[in-house]
C-alpha cells in the first residue's frame, strides 16, 4: 500500500466483513478458492494494490429536502444519497424536523416517509426540536428508547423558526442528561443577529456579504459559551456543537474539553477553505452561492488555521457537511435585494472525503485523522460503531477504495448532487474515490454508479460512545 497504509486482505461475506488477513497469511483453502474463480466460494476479488482501503464515510449532518425560507433543499433522499455514495460516504444522519406546535412522533413519521425506499446508502436521523414543551420533552425519551434516535438538535439562531430560548434549552438539556442523549447545538445568538440584519437592510446593505457582517464570530463564541454553561448546569448534558466556524467558539470547546466536560464539536469543509471576502463577498449576487449559517469567516483572522488545529487535537472530532443545497438560478434568487431571504445552505455531501483528504495531501492532517474525522469518530459519536466507521470482522462491509495517485477537479458539470452550481467549482483535488461498497454491494466502481434507491436501510442508533 501507499505511505502510511498497512497492507491487508479483507474478506467480505454477504453484507459483512468477516476477516482481515496480513497479506500472505490467507488460509490455503481460501487462497485456492480465490485462484479458482467463479465456481469457488469466493465470488469476486477487488485488487486495491497501491490504494487506501478505508471504512465508508459517515456524514452526520445533512438536510435532504429541508423546507427552508419558502423553498426546499434541492437534493431528495434519492439524489443526495447517490451523490454521497459517489464521494465515498456510505452513511448519512439527516435531521428530521419538529416545529413549534407539531407532535414530535408525527414529524418523525413524515421524515421517514420522505426517506423510505429512496436511499442508496444507509441512513439515520437526528431530531430537530423546534418547539421545546412538555410533550416534546417526553417524546425525546420515547425516541431514544424506541426509535433509535439518540441526538436532538436545538437552535440558538433563527428566532421564530427553529429557535429555543435559554429556558427551553436548559429543560431539554436536563432531559438529555438523564437519558444520555446528545444535544446538538446551532450556536449563534439569533436575537442579536436579527437586530444587526434589520439595521444593515435599513442602511441599504442588501447583498450576500451582509449575511456575513451581521453574524459576527463573537456571536458564535458567545452562544457556544452560553450553551456549554447551560449543559454543565443541566448535569453535564452531552453537548455537540454543529458546524463550528469561528476561533472564538473553538476556544470555548477547547477549554470545556480540557476541564473534562462532555463537550464535542464538528466543523465542515466550507469553514476550512472558503472565506467571507473571497466567496461570500464575490461580486454581484455570486456571494449567494456561499450563504450558509454560520457564515464563512474573514480570512484576515486565523479561523481556518485554528479549525485545522482543532481537527489535529480532537477539539474538533468530526467533519460533516451540513449539506443543504439550494439552486442558484431559482432558489438563492429568492434573496436578491434582501440577503435575509437567501435560503441558507451549501451542498458538499459528495466532496467531504476528498476535501478533508487535501489536509493529508498538504501535511495538515495525518492519514488516521482523515479516517477518524470522516468515518470512525462520527460513527462512535452517534451510536453506530462498530457496525459503521470501521473495517473489522462483524462490521457492515461499507468500504471505500481511495486512489491517492489520481486527481479530479470539482465542477457542477460533473457532480451528482441535484444542484445547478458548485461552491467548489474549479477546486483541484488530489486523490479520488475509486470503488465504494455499501453493505457488501458495489455501488460505485470504474466511474459508474451501480447503486439503487431503496438499498439503503434506516439505522437505529444507540447512545454516543464518548460519554463519561
Ligand atoms: N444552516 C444552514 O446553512 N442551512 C440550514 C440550517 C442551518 O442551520
Ligand atoms: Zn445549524
Ligand atoms: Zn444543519
Ligand atoms: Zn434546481
Amino acid at each position: 500500500g501507499p505511505l502510511g497504509a498497512t497492507p491487508t486482505e479483507i474478506l467480505v461475506d454477504g453484507e459483512t466483513v468477516t476477516a482481515l488477513f496480513v497479506p500472505g497469511s490467507l488460509p490455503e483453502d481460501l487462497r485456492g478458492s480465490l485462484r479458482d474463480g467463479p465456481d469457488s466460494s469466493v465470488d469476486r476479488v477487488i485488487d486495491a494494490t497501491g490504494k487506501y482501503v478505508i471504512p465508508g464515510g459517515v456524514d452526520v449532518h445533512t438536510h435532504m429536502e429541508l423546507p427552508f425560507g419558502g423553498t426546499s433543499a434541492s437534493d431528495t433522499f434519492a439524489t443526495g444519497t447517490a451523490a454521497a455514495a459517489w464521494g465515498g460516504t456510505t452513511t448519512i444522519i439527516d435531521f428530521a424536523v419538529q416545529r413549534t406546535g407539531e407532535v414530535v412522533e408525527e414529524s418523525l413519521a413524515a421524515w421517514h416517509a420522505k426517506a423510505e425506499g429512496q436511499c442508496a446508502i444507509d441512513y439515520g436521523f437526528h431530531m430537530i426540536i423546534g418547539g421545546v414543551d412538555d410533550q416534546a420533552l417526553k417524546a425525546m425519551d420515547y425516541l431514544v428508547a424506541n426509535e433509535g434516535i439518540s441526538s436532538f438538535k436545538l437552535f440558538m439562531a433563527y428566532p421564530g423558526v427553529f429557535y429555543s430560548d435559554d429556558g427551553q434549552i436548559l429543560r431539554a438539556m436536563q432531559r438529555a442528561a438523564e437519558s444520555g442523549a446528545m444535544v446538538m447545538m446551532h450556536a449563534e445568538n439569533g436575537i442579536a443577529i436579527d437586530v444587526l440584519a434589520a439595521q444593515a437592510l435599513a442602511r441599504g446593505g442588501t447583498g450576500p456579504v451582509h449575511h456575513g457582517y451581521t453574524r459576527p464570530p463573537e456571536l458564535e463564541g458567545e452562544a457556544t459559551n452560553r450553551a456549554a454553561v447551560l449543559a454543565r448546569v443541566a448535569g453535564n448534558c452531552p453537548l455537540y456543537f454543529v458546524h463550528m466556524s469561528a476561533s472564538e467558539a473553538l476556544a470555548v470547546v477547547s477549554a470545556a474539553r480540557g476541564a473534562g466536560h462532555n463537550v464535542f464539536a464538528e466543523t465542515c469543509p466550507q469553514y476550512l477553505y472558503l472565506s467571507l471576502e473571497e466567496h461570500l463577498g464575490a461580486p454581484g449576487f455570486e456571494g449567494a452561492k456561499y450563504v450558509a449559517s454560520p457564515p464563512l469567516r474573514t480570512n484576515t483572522a486565523s479561523h481556518h488555521d485554528d479549525l485545522w488545529r482543532g481537527l489535529r487535537t480532537d477539539d474538533l472530532a468530526v467533519v460533516s457537511t451540513d449539506h443543504c443545497p439550494f439552486c442558484f438560478r431559482d432558489q438563492k434568487e429568492l434573496g436578491r435585494g434582501d440577503f435575509t431571504r437567501i435560503p441558507n445552505g451549501i451542498g458538499t455531501v459528495e466532496h467531504r472525503i476528498d476535501l478533508v483528504y487535501q489536509g493529508v495531501a498538504s501535511g495538515r492532517l495525518s492519514l488516521p485523522r482523515w479516517v477518524e474525522t470522516c468515518a470512525t469518530t462520527p460513527a462512535r459519536m452517534f451510536g453506530l460503531y462498530p457496525r459503521k466507521g470501521v473495517v473489522a470482522p462483524g462490521s457492515d462491509a461499507d468500504i471505500v477504495i481511495y486512489d491517492p495517485a489520481a486527481s479530479t477537479t470539482i465542477s457542477a458539470s460533473t457532480h451528482h448532487m441535484n444542484l445547478d452550481y458548485s461552491a467548489w467549482e474549479g477546486f483541484q483535488v488530489a486523490g479520488k474515490v475509486d470503488t465504494v461498497l455499501s453493505r457488501g454491494t458495489v455501488v460505485v466502481a470504474g466511474g459508474e454508479f451501480h447503486g439503487r434507491a431503496g438499498h439503503g436501510r434506516y439505522l437505529r442508533r444507540g447512545l454516543s460512545q464518548y460519554l463519561r
